[in-house]
């Protein structure tokens, strides 16, 4: 998600960056002060994050490819023939390729993604590596009611995949609602196929969000870096810093941004004040074990019918179903 989030939002008049600042506005007004994780995906934040992604101590990008080599051509047959595959997020598409490789006669490929720029080389990866397949992309935030495009024969079902962990972003309200609304999406016959990472040794999770060559710590940062571009704000990078700690009572991967003095931070019209060593906080990334994610499921009115790990069980993949 990048800045091209607001300008594809034409029910808002006001100028991109206005609307940028009040959000920020906002979350700073907040206690904890609290900024949205998606704010982190601008041009260099997804770069930032393929590179996390290759880091030794992010595993969960490697156990969710692993996990789909082994598995893919099963959740194929699960899935059955003439799928409507519909994907939150497109992605460089690497786990979407695995899944399509083995599909049955799918009847077309959504992509939904906010950001215009990775939407279109989506569409073009996949359109030279399956030149029959209907790639029908469609802008937007997959947070929002989705209004899907018309599919070029009807399907026998749609399924929503939505890989990656993403659904560990939002906390577990959010997490339920936003299935709440895939499940509508998908229709009375239709699935949801969805990565989340499992829990395990808290200090492997803990690893995978403080990596060595501190990619983590600079992909954070540049949250402020995107801010300081776009709204003009003048957040001083040497005087923040990433902290990245696993609460177990919760079951996530709290970050925050650490003010390490006294200062003060203009956005906008405003003057915001942090104290020495105020967090604040930038991401949540939940982990589930398989029962917490049935759980969170039928908080949403559905049921695991298949679950897949990697073969070392640090990820899973889940297809639910009302
Ligand atoms: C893309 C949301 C799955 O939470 O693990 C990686 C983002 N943040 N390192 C995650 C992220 C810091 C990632 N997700």
């Amino acid at each position: 998600m990048s800045e091209q989030a607001f300008d594809l939002r034409d029910d808002d008049r006001r100028p991109p960056a206005d609307e940028l600042t009040g959000i920020v506005q906002r979350g700073l007004r907040l206690r904890p002060k609290r900024l949205p994780s998606w704010l982190f995906y601008d041009e260099r934040g997804s770069q930032l994050f393929e590179a996390i992604c290759e880091q030794p101590e992010y595993y969960l990008t490697r156990c969710e490819i692993s996990l789909m080599d082994v598995h893919a051509g099963e959740m194929a047959d699960v899935l059955g023939e003439d799928v409507r595959l519909v994907e939150y997020g497109s992605g460089n598409a690497v786990k979407t390729r695995m899944l399509l490789e083995h599909l049955h006669a799918p009847v077309a490929y959504v992509p939904v993604e906010i950001s215009a720029e990775p939407l279109r080389r989506c569409v073009h990866a996949l359109g030279e590596r399956f030149p029959s397949l209907p790639v029908q992309p469609l802008p937007g935030d997959f947070t929002r009611a989705l209004r899907l495009p018309i599919p070029p024969r009807a399907p026998r079902r749609t399924v929503l995949y939505f890989p990656g962990s993403t659904i560990g972003n939002f906390e577990s309200r959010e997490a339920a609602e936003l299935l709440r609304k895939m499940r509508n999406e998908m229709g009375d016959n239709g699935g949801i196929l969805i990565g989340a990472d499992l829990k395990k040794d808290h200090a492997v999770i803990e690893a995978a969000y403080n990596d060595r060559a501190g990619v983590t710590a600079e992909f954070t940062l540049n949250m402020l870096v995107r801010l300081n571009r776009e709204i003009g704000s003048d957040f001083e990078l040497s005087r923040f810093r990433h902290h990245a700690h696993y609460n177990a009572m919760a079951g996530r991967i709290e970050t925050f941004l650490v003010s390490t003095r006294a200062q003060k931070v203009r956005v906008g019209r405003q003057q915001v004040n942090f104290a020495d060593d105020e967090a604040m906080q930038v991401e949540y990334s939940c982990k589930y074990s398989q029962d917490d994610f049935a759980a969170l499921a039928s908080k949403a009115g559905l049921d695991v019918a298949h679950a897949w790990t990697d073969p070392s069980g640090m990820f899973a993949v889940y297809y639910l179903v009302r």
